[in-house]
């Protein structure tokens, strides 16, 4: 049995790693399964802003953009608690004894900015009827699996990843959490022309935050100065977000997420994957990611041409 703790609270049960189970043939946690009829009953308002990403897109950084969008770059004001409880995730369930994502939604007054990985279709039918604004960030799949192989690895809830090459085979196959990385973000990219969706790329950010940050800020039409700009820059920037508390995911207790074996704040870079995919990998990678990716539109960079170290990287 161990006991964590959660913002103070006590908590004594046993932390394993959660089942899978499906609701449309999408793969999510057995949790959150089972409550699906208040998931997909959720309420969103007019004002809501719901954050959407596939798993480990960049769903964190994105969140503390527009938190210090929305507080002006008061960094004290975003710093108020921790991303889960500024921003709810709605679908999510951690254990039976603590509150779901939703109902910290609900218990939140408007104006509500929310955050989901839900692939489109299972979206709750609200967001549509009110016709919420919605921020989506992609992210290239060869870093993205490299970063969900770490967070499997780190967070004792997540179903075993097994060894990189087990896991890059689930990854490819769509049989992870939140379902194929392929499906929801050519669902995302067809969404967008008919709804309020800012789509964004992860690598984007990277090589230019300002520009992406002004563009986030164009979408919540909010101005913003010079100077509150360059503090927002600074302030996601990050080296700086990792030594956030409120930011990167060590409130959370160790028992949960073990950083000592993988950062919740990894490497925060684009092109990591070079270093996991070997020869072979990468061309097996290659040959089924054309035949998914087949007929759309939405292409991405795996790399940067100024390397991570450009300038332009902050
Ligand atoms: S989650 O669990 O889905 O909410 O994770 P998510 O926040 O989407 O993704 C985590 C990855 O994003 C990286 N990250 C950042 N990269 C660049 N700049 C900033 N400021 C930043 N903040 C978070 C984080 O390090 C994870 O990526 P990896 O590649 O594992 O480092």
């Amino acid at each position: 049995m161990s006991a964590a703790k959660i913002k103070g609270i006590k908590i004594d049960w046993e932390v394993t790693r959660h089942e899978l189970a499906e609701v449309e043939g999408i793969p999510l946690t057995k949790k959150m399964c089972d409550r699906w009829d208040k998931i997909w009953g959720f309420q969103a308002k007019p004002d809501d802003l719901l954050i959407a990403t596939y798993v480990k897109a960049g769903t964190t950084w994105t969140q503390e953009i527009v938190d210090m969008i929305q507080h002006d770059g008061d960094t004290e004001k975003c710093k108020r608690a921790s991303t889960s409880e500024r921003q709810p995730f709605i679908e999510w369930v951690l254990h039976e004894t603590l509150t779901p994502g939703w109902e910290k939604a609900e218990a939140m007054p408007s104006p509500r900015t929310l955050k989901t990985h839900l692939p489109v279709q299972l979206v709750p039918p609200s967001f549509w009827e009110q016709n919420c604004k919605i921020i989506y960030v992609a992210r290239n799949a060869k870093d993205n699996v490299v970063s969900s192989y770490h967070f499997h690895r780190m967070n004792q809830i997540m179903p075993e990843p097994g060894t990189w090459e087990e896991f890059l085979e689930k990854y490819m196959a769509g049989k992870v959490v939140w379902g194929s990385w392929y499906d929801h973000v050519k669902g995302w990219w067809k969404a967008k022309d008919h709804h309020r969706i800012l789509y964004l790329f992860y690598e984007d950010i990277k090589e230019n935050p300002r520009h992406e940050i002004q563009k986030i800020s164009q979408f919540l039409e909010k101005d913003l100065e010079k100077e509150i700009l360059d503090k927002i820059v600074h302030h996601t920037q990050f080296e700086i977000m990792k030594e956030n508390p409120m930011a990167n995911y060590t409130m959370v207790p160790p028992e949960i997420m073990n950083h000592k074996i993988s950062p919740f704040m990894r490497k925060g870079a684009v092109g990591d994957w070079k270093n996991y995919f070997t020869v072979a990998q990468n061309e097996r990678f290659d040959e089924d990611y054309k035949k998914k990716m087949a007929g759309t539109s939405l292409t991405f960079r795996k790399e940067l041409s100024g390397g991570t170290d450009s300038p332009l990287y902050h």
